[in-house]
């Protein structure tokens, strides 16, 4: 089938047995798929093919004729409105996903939703931080002001900026926001107009559209993961330190295993809740009891509140299914390939789709809504012990592989394994030891895997080169996955892969905080939508140190990206000020104003701009360097 060997596909050992094994059964995998496109067109890979019109598609030579599209359009021009519109599509998932939350919240305030408000704290976390007055009421009609607080931003018909984004950025970045006029008003008028401005004969000018680029960004941001983030806590619970395993190594041959992919919370946390409750039934039908573990940003979500184990990531997740373990996979919405359905059609496996946006011909569709949630749950789970049965035990082969991971590391769990150093000035200690040097300045490593790069490699090398000059690593999305895979989440992993100084740092926290040994040396804050919970800490150390976002000794990276989802939240950490390396670029590089803008001239006007580096050796290098140039500026 293939001519790449399994070396070249990933680093993951459990991955690469189950290549083999599709292999040998004849399935086709992403892989497979990937190579049949090659060679990919080249045209589409610089941004500069358009078509935005019916005299299209037009596409541009960048070393020669044709220089203009029937319109007139340049290659700026088309690659900008093409920036845009990926930006408006990622950004539409993030604010679809936020405003689904805002709803459910409206759902359980109204007493509609079988769901609890586990963090009566957060609750009023975020009423104050939105101006709610919180004495004297009880808890479900200030969860009603609130979410009917959070859905105003999508009503919102004046100038005035959308609510959330003043609620939670800092005063310094509005002010600059509001200076180049990208603030955003409303997160579906933006994402209308940005369509608009994108149409044939709209905007031709590329500045203009990489500013909107930026606009879209911050909608993104606020309106989509810090909404999400925010109410998601109200609902489902804070994350707090947990302790469990990764790779697909956590399946249990006799037990019923239930794999939750996507990135719906409201779902998976209903999938994990009747998983606990029909155990009995499970083990009625023969099992000893039933697993769920998670792929993608769901596996993110309940491995965060919930302890539950790391499946794979977005890469391998064809090759779950082909350990011949999975009874169900309860999926929702983005990051699923579609080609799920024939992988599972050749096992036993039961593919669940839940969303009513998201449906895939050959799966089983048992709606979710969130006044049926309990209904889906149990659904669901009785659907995988009904397949238990029909599992074919000599298809099984379940990769021996897993990790230890601790994880659950929410701003809130960071503040607090601190304030056991220092009770009356929890940031102090971190900030002292930024200061002197032991943690040299701290990177998001953040996104996805990418079918153009080996699985997890430029993460991986790359996070150890960070690592041994004592940077200090948060992660969210497939990259928390990835290195969980290879015990990056452990203190076992700070004692292996931390600088001595940095291990030193993460050993007194880790004892402090009582728990008996160093903390792992990346801070597993969640899914990709919790990069807010990244916003809010390093919102929260500026403030700290009176300082702007962009002057701190920090970067951003999504070494794999692929979803355009990816690209609006990096362009989201950008305008926030923060240096964002990507290690697959975008497809912007048939533009010349765009790489200029994006990777120069945009640290001018917000503080953050672009960095491309395929190499995770030389990518490290060049985050070190930047976060060498930003200490140096503090004199630290
Ligand atoms: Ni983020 Fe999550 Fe993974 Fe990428 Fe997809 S799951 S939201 S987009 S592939 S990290
Ligand atoms: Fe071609 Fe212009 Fe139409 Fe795009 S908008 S397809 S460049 S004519």
């Amino acid at each position: 089938m293939s001519n790449m060997t399994n070396e070249g596909k990933t680093i993951d050992p459990a991955a690469a047995e189950m290549l083999s094994k599709a292999a040998s059964e004849k399935i086709e995998t992403t892989w497979d798929r990937y190579e049949k496109q090659q060679p990919q067109c080249g045209f589409g890979e610089l941004g500069v093919c358009c078509r935005n019109c019916l005299q299209g598609p037009c596409r541009i030579n960048p070393f020669g004729e044709p220089k203009r599209g029937i319109c007139g359009a340049d290659a700026d021009l088309i690659v900008t409105r093409n920036l845009l519109r990926t930006l408006v599509g990622g950004a539409a998932c993030h604010v679809d996903h936020a405003f689904d939350a805002c709803e459910q919240l409206l759902a359980v305030a109204e007493g509609n939703a079988p769901y609890e408000i586990k963090s009566a704290e957060k609750l009023s976390a975020i009423a104050r931080k939105c101006g709610i007055p919180t004495d004297g009421k009880d808890e479900k009609s200030l969860a009603k002001e609130v979410a009917l607080r959070a859905l105003e931003n999508f009503q919102n018909i004046t100038e005035e900026p959308m609510n959330w984004i003043s609620h939670s950025a800092p005063q310094e970045r509005l002010d600059v926001w509001g200076k180049l006029g990208i603030l955003p008003r409303n997160p579906d008028r933006e994402m209308r107009v940005a369509m608009h401005q994108t149409s044939m004969g709209v905007d031709a000018d590329p500045v203009n559209l990489l500013l909107a680029c930026l606009k879209i960004g911050l909608v993104d941001g606020y309106a989509g993961l810090q909404i999400g983030t925010d109410i998601q806590d109200i609902l489902f619970g804070v994350p707090s330190a947990v302790k469990t395993a990764a790779n697909l190594g956590v399946l249990e041959k006799d037990k019923v295993n239930i794999l939750v992919h996507g990135h719906v919370p409201a779902v998976s946390e209903k999938i994990v809740e009747w998983s606990r409750k029909l155990e009995g039934e499970a083990k009625a039908a023969g099992a000893d009891g039933i697993m769920v573990a998670g792929i993608c940003c769901s596996g993110n979500e309940v491995l965060m509140r919930q302890g539950i184990p790391l499946a794979t990531n977005y890469l391998s997740q064809e090759l779950a299914i082909v350990t011949g373990a999975v009874d169900a996979m309860v999926v929702d919405v983005q990051c699923i390939m579609p080609s799920l359905a024939q992988v599972a059609g050749c096992y036993h496996t039961k593919l669940i789709t839940t969303m009513p946006i998201a449906k895939i011909p050959g799966a089983v569709h048992i709606p979710y809504t969130p006044e049926r949630a309990d209904e889906m749950g149990q659904e669901a789970v009785r659907t995988a012990i009904k397949a238990f049965a029909a599992r074919d035990g000599r298809k099984v082969d379940i990769p021996a592989h897993k990790s230890e991971v601790w994880a659950g590391f929410s701003v809130e769990t960071i503040v607090g394994a601190l304030a056991k150093v220092d009770p009356a000035d929890p940031l102090k200690p971190l900030i002292d030891n930024i200061k002197n040097g032991n943690i040299l300045g701290a990177v998001g490593v953040v996104g996805c895997n990418n079918a153009k790069v080996k699985q997890d490699y430029i993460t991986v090398e790359m996070v150890k080169d960070l690592l041994a000059e004592n940077v200090l690593i948060v992660a969210t999305g497939c990259t928390g996955h990835a290195l969980a895979k290879y015990g990056f989440l452990s203190p076992e992993g700070a004692k292996k892969y931390a600088g001595s100084k940095l291990l030193a740092v993460l050993t007194a926290v880790g004892e402090a905080a009582g728990l008996g040994g160093p903390l792992p040396p990346v801070l597993h804050m969640g899914s990709c939508v919790d990069n807010s919970r990244i916003g809010d800490l390093l919102a929260a150390l500026a403030g700290y140190l009176g300082v702007s976002i962009s002057q701190l000794p920090a970067a951003a990276s999504a070494p794999e990206l692929q979803h355009e989802k990816a690209v609006s939240i990096g362009t989201w950490a950008a305008t926030l000020g923060v240096f964002t390396h990507c290690g697959v670029a975008p497809q912007v590089l048939g533009s010349p104003v765009a790489v200029k803008v994006l990777t120069s001239d945009m640290e001018g006007l917000v503080g953050g701009k672009f960095y491309v580096e395929p190499d995770p050796h030389a990518a490290a290098t060049g985050i070190l360097a930047h976060i060498h140039k930003k200490r140096a500026a503090l004199g630290i």
